[in-house]
């Protein structure tokens, strides 16, 4: 065995006897040690190599100035030292009450105003309790509610729909609505934020998913999401919520009209957050998709933004655990891609419940994706995959599981050609 040193990158090489090379450093020691890297960038890899927090302003260089396998590297370093290769999923249905919406976010596909509302849907509490009932039979671990905004889902439905699906099955979490229909239905009841958390609380809610978050900025939130709660209304509530003991996620609707520096500003107030409460465990960019809304002359993202993104966000937001590909809104393909920038969840099976994304033109007309597929998808990049529940405890660790049908024959699909 021999160590050497080569001109350029002054990394250590080992020659073992069968001349195979394996390198000794790390690849971002190996970032370190390239000369030709500009020195704000190498003062930001060294800043990650040791731990320490990068500043806003060296967060919108990163946009402006970082190529993208720079930006890999830095984001597999974290994600690898946080969780090493695993690859967290769960098994998970969505309900979605309405689709109708007072409000008018201009990216929103999904929603009918109330004008059109016949050409929507709007559950009634037996019906939504329907749809939670299909799912007895089948080993999911969260229900996901998320839906439009209208008066008669009020605080009394709320705490009535959580109250029977924990009778129901109280096993099952409940990840349900947003700052937004909060904000709405805690005005109306005229209850202040911290007395309807603890109802909802009280009535069965579990945690908070990320949604309506949108841009902070109101810069940008006026533009596309104007009349709903504001940027420091959607993060009190969340501070409300963690302060009562509980979790909740956040998202970044990004790739449409906010420039780098409203992506920085947003992630820099959940960072604050994070900071004082310690109750996010997820942050989840989502990408602006254009098909039938207001914003459809606004041209979606590239596939090297959006790992660019992942990659960013992995980098600034150093007291998040997780970053989280949503796959049925960027396809299996990016975010297979996306393990490789700084992600290390990729959401759930889903089955076929959700059409906020189909509605917006994602690739998965049809989001289901079973254990099995989600699986082979995170083998396939060789990332091990772990099933787990809401707050991240395992389900079942996949790393060494076959599946039942693997192991049956099959026969010969194709024979072995032998070069001559
Ligand atoms: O807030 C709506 C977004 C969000 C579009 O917490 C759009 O685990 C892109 O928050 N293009 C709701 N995005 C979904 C959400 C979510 C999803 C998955 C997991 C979790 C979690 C949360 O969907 C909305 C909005 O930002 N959205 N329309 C669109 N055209
Ligand atoms: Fe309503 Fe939500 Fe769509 Fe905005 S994003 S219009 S609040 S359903």
């Amino acid at each position: 065995m021999v160590s050497i040193k080569t001109e350029s990158f002054e990394t250590c090489y080992t020659f073992v006897s069968n001349n195979k090379i394996i390198m000794d450093q790390s690849a971002l020691q190996f970032l370190l040690n390239d000369k030709t890297l500009s020195p704000p960038l190498k003062t930001i890899a060294k800043k990650v190599q040791e731990g320490e927090r990068i500043t806003e302003e060296e967060g919108v260089l990163l946009f402006e100035k970082a190529p993208l396998g720079y930006l890999a590297t830095l984001a597999n370093h974290i994600r690898e030292a946080r969780h090493g290769n695993r690859t967290y999923f769960n098994r998970n249905f969505h309900v979605e009450p309405t689709n109708v919406c007072l409000y008018t976010c201009t990216f929103c596909s999904y929603s009918r105003l109330i004008k059109k509302r016949d050409e929507g849907w709007e559950y009634s509490l037996d019906e939504i309790m329907d749809i939670v009932k299909k799912y007895d039979d089948q080993a999911v671990t969260e229900v996901h509610i998320v839906g439009g905004v209208l008066p008669q889902y009020d605080v009394a439905f709320y705490t009535d729909l959580f109250r029977q699906i924990k009778a129901h099955r109280p096993e099952l979490h409940v990840k349900a609505l947003t700052p937004v229909e909060y904000h709405y239905i805690f005005k109306k009841a005229k209850v202040s934020y911290e007395e309807g958390m603890k109802l909802m609380k009280e009535a069965g809610l579990d945690s908070m998913p990320g949604g309506g978050a949108e841009i902070f900025h109101p810069e940008i939130r006026d533009e596309i999401a104007g009349g709903k709660c504001s940027g420091e209304q959607w993060l009190r509530i969340h501070e409300i919520w963690h302060e009562l003991g509980q979790r909740s996620n956040a998202t970044m609707l990004y790739g449409h009209i906010e420039s780098y520096y409203h992506r920085i500003h947003h992630m820099e107030a959940l960072r604050n957050l994070q900071d004082k409460t310690g109750g996010f465990q997820t942050f989840i960019p989502l990408k602006f998709r254009n098909k039938g809304n207001q914003m459809s002359h606004v041209e979606e993202s590239t596939i090297i933004e959006d790992l660019k993104n992942y990659a960013i966000s992995r980098i600034y937001l150093d007291n998040f655990d997780h970053i989280k590909a949503y796959w049925p809104m960027i396809s299996r393909e990016t975010a297979q891609m996306s393990l490789a920038y700084g992600v290390d969840d990729i959401d759930g099976t889903i089955d076929d419940t959700t059409k906020i994304y189909t509605m917006a033109g994602s690739e998965e007309q049809n989001p289901a994706m079973s254990t099995k597929d989600l699986v082979k998808l995170i083998r396939q990049v060789d990332r091990e995959p772990i099933e787990r529940d809401t707050l991240y405890n395992v389900v079942t660790d996949f790393k060494d599981h076959v599946f039942e049908d693997d192991n049956q024959y099959k026969g010969y699909l194709s024979l072995p050609v032998v070069n001559k």
